[in-house]
């Protein structure tokens, strides 16, 4: 193990195994071979490194399969299709080896998204440098050491949510997010895309659902207790083009993208644009506060179609094994008054309101079974009696996880405070206006997704994921304050081994900033924030 020679003691997230090679490293330089096997998976990892490659460097890189012995010889770069051979068969094809020596780069993978994460060990040996925008330049040569790491990921679900309805977040930053998630080795992006205060994506049957849903007159200025108003319209959505493009650059990249379209609560943006989806009288209005609305879809027959609708386009739009659709905090409020809510009551002798989401979840997901589709909901849909197969997102703490995992369901650990992006990083007046007090990374660090969960029903636990509900994150530059470096932490939580020693962690961390000042990350630094950025977000004066 060489865990102080730079840059492999830098790596992170911390690989299974690395071991100094002995021999020589390797020197990289324009123009430059990279090989690969001939399936076209690996032919498209090839041109996507190509490009990477190109970005960083400015130098020529060809590209050409391995097996036709085209300039094999010359190849500094090979991806190779095969084993890693890691010691305990645990390969669920994200693996890789990696091997500098010789003269030559060798990634070998079972599945190019494996090779990907090699790739992606890769461009942390390079310097920082090469991680700006601007190339390095065709003449400069980049030496590595003389390595070989074999690496396997933990958990299978390596979560990062982002909520664009409170803010709209733009297209570019979406992007940039993928781009930084892959780079930690993480493969899910969950887009929260429908609630009480925005609806962002459009569905050609309904027009109004963008046209009216994705504006609202004003937001909350300061904390929502304060009750204060900023006056300023707020909206926006995506494209239909938009999302398609985030899928496939997403794709690219290994990350899928799992859409939510809340359903039954949070859904006062839909009810603003078609009033006869909710328990009356209306009119409404998309929601200029946070919170939990009573407002809710009703539960008639041509609601329940309204939603089949809407998750025909959202699967349509989203190859995603998995469509999310929230289940989060629903009250039953409307519900107890309404005429059609008692005769379904009656006609499945429910005796608790409760039971009527249950029946809901179980429509929407044999719908979505219909369309070859899982279903995925926050822990409130186990209280009404969670379908067969439904993923569960443990968001209350671990309580929902544990009592779903029980019952035999999959589960992604999403709890409050460790995973909860949008608290804050520490108790400091320096820090932004956050929902909540302070949950800083070496608590993401501590975390473990398997920690409440009886080791017999710990295959149940797919992984873990981060949120970012963003009442309080105004702009792409706060989210990426909130995120990093806890983002850094989680990653290392769900892709490396246990055993962690957070001193440790926080040296390479250190040295990984480095990697993210060149990106063009908005940090959060450790010692807290620069005075740079705490202007972002004090008053003026
Ligand atoms: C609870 S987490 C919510 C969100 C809020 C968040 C704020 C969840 C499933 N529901 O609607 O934005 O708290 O932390």
């Amino acid at each position: 193990m060489s865990a102080d020679g730079l840059p492999v003691g830098t790596l992170l997230p911390k690989p299974l195994s690395l071991v100094s090679a002995g021999g020589e490293g390797v020197e990289l330089s324009s123009p430059l071979v990279l090989t690969h096997s001939p399936d076209g998976d690996f032919a498209r990892l090839a041109s996507h490194f190509r490009r990477v490659l190109e970005e960083a460097t400015g130098w020529d890189v060809r590209t050409g399969t391995a097996a036709a012995g085209e300039s094999d010889e010359l190849a500094a770069v090979e991806l190779r299709r095969g084993e890693t051979g890691a010691a305990d068969g645990s390969d669920s094809g994200e693996g890789y080896r990696l091997s500098v020596r010789d003269g030559r780069v060798v990634v070998t993978a079972p599945e190019a998204r494996g090779a990907f994460y090699g790739l992606q060990t890769l461009r942390q040996l390079f310097p920082p440098e090469t991680l700006r925008r601007a190339p390095i330049g065709r003449d400069r040569r980049l030496a590595l050491p003389a390595v070989e790491i074999t690496d396997v990921p933990r958990f299978s679900w390596r979560g990062v949510h982002l909520d664009v309805c409170r803010h709209f977040m733009p297209k570019s930053f979406v992007l940039k997010l993928i781009e930084l998630i892959s780079f930690h080795k993480c493969n899910s992006l969950h887009l929260h895309l429908t609630d009480d205060q925005g609806w962002r994506i459009p569905i050609a049957a309904y027009p109004r659902l963008v046209e009216v849903g994705a504006w609202r007159r004003e937001s909350p200025a300061g904390h929502a207790r304060e009750r204060r108003f900023d006056g300023t319209p707020h909206g926006g959505f995506y494209s239909r083009a938009d999302l398609e493009e985030i899928v496939s650059f997403a794709a690219e990249r290994y990350v899928r993208v799992l859409p939510e379209v809340e359903m039954p609560g949070h859904a006062v943006a839909a009810l603003a644009a078609y009033p006869e989806l909710g328990n009356g009288p209306g009119p409404f209005e998309v929601l200029t506060e946070w919170g939990i609305s009573d407002h809710v879809f009703n539960l008639e027959e041509g609601t329940v179609r309204f939603c089949f609708d809407v998750l025909d386009e959202v699967a349509d739009i989203f190859p995603s094994p998995y469509v999310h659709i929230g289940g989060d905090e629903c009250p039953t409020t409307e519900w107890k008054k309404s005429t059609r809510a008692a005769e379904l009551m009656a006609e499945n002798g429910f005796t608790d309101e409760r039971q009527l989401q249950g029946w809901f979840t179980a429509r929407v997901a044999d719908h979505l079974a219909s369309l070859g589709r899982g279903v995925v909901g926050w822990d409130e849909i186990v209280e009404g009696g969670a379908p067969p197969g439904a993923v569960v997102m443990s968001w209350r703490g671990e309580g929902g996880g544990v009592a779903a995992t029980a019952a035999g369901h999959d589960v992604v650990m999403a709890p409050e405070p460790w995973l909860y992006f949008d608290w804050a990083q520490s108790d400091s007046p320096l820090e932004p206006l956050t929902i909540r007090g302070a949950t800083p990374f070496e608590k993401v660090y501590g975390y473990d997704p398997v920690q409440s969960v009886a080791p017999d029903l710990a295959h149940h636990v797919l992984g873990s994921q981060c949120q970012l509900w963003t009442e309080y994150v105004t702009t792409p530059e706060r989210a990426e304050y909130q995120y990093f470096p806890r983002l850094c932490a989680l990653s290392e939580v769900l892709w490396s081994p246990p055993g962690r020693d957070v001193e440790e962690f926080a040296g390479r961390l250190g040295r990984h900033l480095e990697r993210l000042d060149a990106i063009g990350v908005n940090y959060r630094p450790l010692s807290g924030p620069t005075p740079g950025q705490a202007r972002l977000w004090s008053p003026p004066g």
